[in-house]
């Protein structure tokens, strides 16, 4: 029998109309019936608010997804708050300032002057909010499981404020079922209900980091709901800043679009590395062969080899998928298999250096080398999970000096090592034995750097259009 403070759900009572709601020890009844009419004018009064744009949106978590997103809502008169942990983050948004490239620092500042924009540092203003949308980290623990620490606690923090007529919507990338399995108990362990109390949906972000092409605005976005009222309230709020929301059944599916999204790159990613190897020990160009393949007008599509694969997304998101799989006794091989052939390629990376030092007759613990980029992909400041972190450790675990020179990597401390940017002179481009190119900034002077360094191993294929010093080049 239900204790007083239990419900019993809908599911157990025949015929019953949605809303219904039980409190009750012995004698169970009805003592809050939500009829359907009170529910559709909840549904109608929140997207009064999401069409008018009165609406009162929170976006936790002022990342490179939460911010842009954010700016798009106060661009179109939303009133937002953003929820950010980190104070100083807080307080930089706050004074107007911008830290993430692909918000226009313009944009940002009109935003918090008139008042469209600001940064709390805590959930006490959730009752005030109408939407509360959820940006923050999906990372994984070293085992490669899912860590869902930062989504379960801001959803345990929501909980405590959560209130009839909000929308919740996840866009972490997560496994399928995080939304309706981890999330969902937690906000209807406070006895609101979903779909007659609040609304929830899964959207998973999709940002190119860097990419001024495709922005927030004008990415299709995917759209989940729980239950058809969630899915009215969510695609009508996104439908606001976004040129096309594309609706899916359940919050279930928004959830496997994306995560399949990222392993359909990482596969195709761990294709192109494993045609290095091989084309490596057949002396084949991997890079002639792909540039030659990507002719083919129709039935194919551009990746290319690196030294490994960063970002806090391909490396990681699959194995969500792939965990969640093994709870259907699934093994997704083919996500295993592109996991293992991508982090194989630093020490690839490592054994190519050995080869070039030993051309040079120079031993590795007698070099000094180069790192020439930090950053996990070009044209950004972004070192999250670079491979040219690995590759740095291996070559110092051989006695090597290691610098680095990224434009736009003045300093990092990670995974053990910290470092400074050295300036790319002449002088310094003499004294080193070698270079690894393991990202390829636009930025830097290549021609330069090839003529002033003894040999050039390059791993991304920078120096494709050099002519001069080419025997100076090694390429992956
Ligand atoms: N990489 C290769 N070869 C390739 C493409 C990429 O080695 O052909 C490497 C990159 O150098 C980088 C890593 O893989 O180290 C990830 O590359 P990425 O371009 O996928 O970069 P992310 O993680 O910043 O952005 C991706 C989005 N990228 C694109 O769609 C182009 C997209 O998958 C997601 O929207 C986003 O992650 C995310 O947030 O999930």
């Amino acid at each position: 029998m239900l204790q007083p403070t239990q419900r019993r759900t809908n599911a157990h009572v025949p015929n019953a109309r949605l809303g219904h709601k039980y409190l009750g020890g012995p004698h169970l009844r009805i003592v809050a019936e939500h009829s359907e009419a009170e529910v559709q004018k909840r549904v109608a009064d929140l997207l009064q608010k999401l069409e008018n744009h009165s609406a009162v949106v929170g976006v936790v978590g002022m990342g490179y997804v939460g911010l842009p997103f954010a700016v798009e809502k106060g661009k179109v008169g939303f009133q937002v708050v953003g929820i950010e942990q980190n104070p100083s983050r807080a307080a930089t948004i706050n004074r107007g300032e911008n830290y993430i490239p692909d918000v226009k620092d313009e944009e940002l500042r009109d935003l918090v002057q008139s008042g469209h924009l600001r940064v709390v540092c805590d959930f006490r203003e959730v009752p005030k909010m109408d939407v509360i949308v959820i940006c923050v980290p999906t990372p994984l623990t070293k085992n490669l499981n899912p860590d869902l620490q930062f989504v379960e606690g801001v959803t345990r923090e929501l909980a405590k404020y959560l209130r009839p007529g909000q929308l919740i919507s996840l866009e972490s990338t997560t496994y399928p079922g995080t939304t309706e399995e981890i999330m969902l108990p937690i906000l209807e362990a406070t006895g609101l209900k979903v779909e007659v109390d609040f609304f929830l949906s899964h959207s998973p972000e999709r940002v190119d980091p860097g990419n001024s092409r495709y922005t927030t605005k004008n990415t299709s976005k995917v759209v989940g709901g729980i239950g058809p009222n969630s899915q009215t309230v969510a695609v009508t709020f996104y439908s606001q800043t976004i040129e096309r929301v594309v609706p899916v059944s359940s919050a279930n599916a928004a959830e496997m679009v994306k995560v399949f999204e990222n392993t359909f790159r990482a596969v195709n990613i761990a294709l192109v590395n494993e045609l290095a190897l091989l084309c490596d020990k057949m002396n084949l160009n991997v890079w002639e062969v792909l540039d030659a393949a990507f002719t083919k007008p129709f039935g194919i599509m551009p990746f290319y080899p690196g030294p490994g694969v960063g970002g806090h997304c391909i490396p990681l998101d699959p194995h969500y998928l792939e965990w969640k799989a093994r709870e259907y006794n699934f093994n997704t091989r083919f996500i295993a298999l592109a996991g293992e052939i991508n982090r194989r390629m630093p020490e690839f990376v490592r054994e190519k250096t050995h080869r070039v030092l030993n051309m040079l007759g120079i031993s590795p613990s007698k070099s000094k080398i180069l790192m020439l980029g930090i950053s996990y992909k070009r044209d950004l400041g972004d070192w999250r999970e670079s491979p040219a972190l690995e590759i740095i450790k291996l070559l110092q675990a051989d006695g090597a000096d290691v610098v680095y020179h990224d434009p736009y990597v003045p300093n990092f401390d990670e995974h053990g090592i910290a470092m400074e940017c050295v300036p790319l002179t002449d002088e310094m481009l003499e004294s080193c034995s070698m270079c690894i190119i393991a990202t390829d900034h636009q930025a830097v002077d290549y021609e330069r750097v090839v003529a002033k360094v003894p040999h050039v191993l390059d791993t991304r294929n920078a120096t494709k259009k050099l002519t001069a010093n080419r025997d100076k080049v090694t390429l992956l």
